[in-house]
C-alpha cells in the first residue's frame, strides 16, 4: 500500500512510522509512506499556509491552494483514496480500517489548530475523526489510521501474531492473561490455568472475555455474535457477580 500524508509537521510522524511494527513494514516493502509538506507548495513568498476567515472572527482558516498544488503536484493523477483528518469526520473504526486496507493509495490530509477551508472538503473521499474528543491536529489521528490499517496488511504481523488477532476480534475484549512468576506479591495466577486441561482453559477464558465485556463494555456485547455455552457463561456471570455484592 502507498501512503501520503500532507501536512505542515511531517516530523510529528518520524517516531512513530520509524519504531517497531510500523519500521519493519515500511523496510520490508509491505507500506510505502510519504510526508509531503504542503508548506512548500504555499503561493505567497512568507509561505503562509493560512489566513483569517471571511467574515471575520477569531481564529485561522486553511487556505486552499497549498493543499490543492501539494496533491497536484505529488499524486500525478493517482489520489487514491483521500481522507480529511477533522474532529468534524466520521468516528474511525476497526471496520473503517479494515476497508480502508484493501485500497491501494491513501492519501491524508491534515490540518494543525485551525479549520479548513471550505474547498478543500471537496478534495476528500471521506472526512474522518478518531473519536469525541479535540486534539490540536490531524497528524497524530492520521498515525492512529496509519498504524491500525497497516497491521491489517498481509504479512505486517507475524503469523502468530494476526491469527490470535483473528480468533480473538469477535467483538469482545480479551480475557485476562498471565505469564511467571506463579505468584507475585500475593497475587496468583488462577489455578485453571496451570492445569493442563485445555478444554477447562479455553472455557474458562471465554468466560473471562465475556465477564470483562459485560462488566466494562455492555455496549459490545449487545453486537457480538453469541452461541448458546456463551449463554450459559454469562448466566454464570450473572449469578457470581449478584452474589459477590
Ligand atoms: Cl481528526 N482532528 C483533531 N484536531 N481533533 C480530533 C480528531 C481529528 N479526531 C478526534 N479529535
Amino acid at each position: 500500500m502507498d501512503i501520503f500524508v500532507f501536512t505542515i509537521f511531517p516530523e510529528m510522524f518520524e517516531g512513530p512510522l520509524n519504531t517497531s511494527i510500523m519500521q519493519k513494514a515500511r523496510e520490508r516493502g509491505l507500506v510505502s509512506i510519504q510526508m509531503v509538506d504542503y508548506r512548500l507548495y504555499a503561493p505567497s513568498k512568507h509561505k503562509n499556509v493560512d489566513d483569517s476567515p471571511y467574515g471575520g472572527g477569531a481564529g485561522m482558516v486553511i487556505k486552499p491552494e497549498p493543499v490543492y498544488y501539494a496533491l497536484e503536484d505529488r499524486l500525478q493523477g493517482d489520489y487514491g483514496k483521500v481522507l480529511l483528518m477533522t474532529p468534524q469526520g466520521e468516528k474511525f473504526s476497526q471496520e473503517m480500517a479494515k476497508e480502508l486496507a484493501g485500497e491501494e493509495r491513501l492519501s491524508i490530509i491534515c490540518g494543525h489548530y485551525e479549520g479548513f477551508d471550505e474547498r478543500i472538503r471537496k478534495l476528500a473521499h471521506q472526512e474522518v475523526s478518531i473519536g469525541d474528543y479535540v486534539l490540536t491536529g490531524g497528524e497524530i489521528p492520521a498515525v492512529v489510521i496509519i498504524d491500525a490499517v497497516s497491521r491489517l496488511i498481509p504479512g505486517v504481523l507475524g503469523e502468530e501474531e494476526s491469527a490470535r488477532f483473528d480468533s480473538h476480534y469477535d467483538g469482545l475484549l480479551e480475557h485476562p492473561q498471565y505469564t511467571r512468576p506463579r505468584e507475585f506479591r500475593g497475587m496468583s495466577v488462577p489455578d485453571v490455568l496451570l492445569s493442563g486441561n485445555h478444554e477447562e482453559i479455553r472455557r474458562w477464558r471465554r468466560k473471562e472475555s465475556l465477564r470483562r465485556t459485560l462488566l466494562r463494555r455492555p455496549d459490545l456485547l449487545d453486537r457480538a455474535k453469541l452461541c448458546r455455552e456463551d449463554e450459559v457463561l454469562v448466566a454464570e456471570i450473572l449469578n457470581e457477580e449478584r452474589t459477590e455484592k
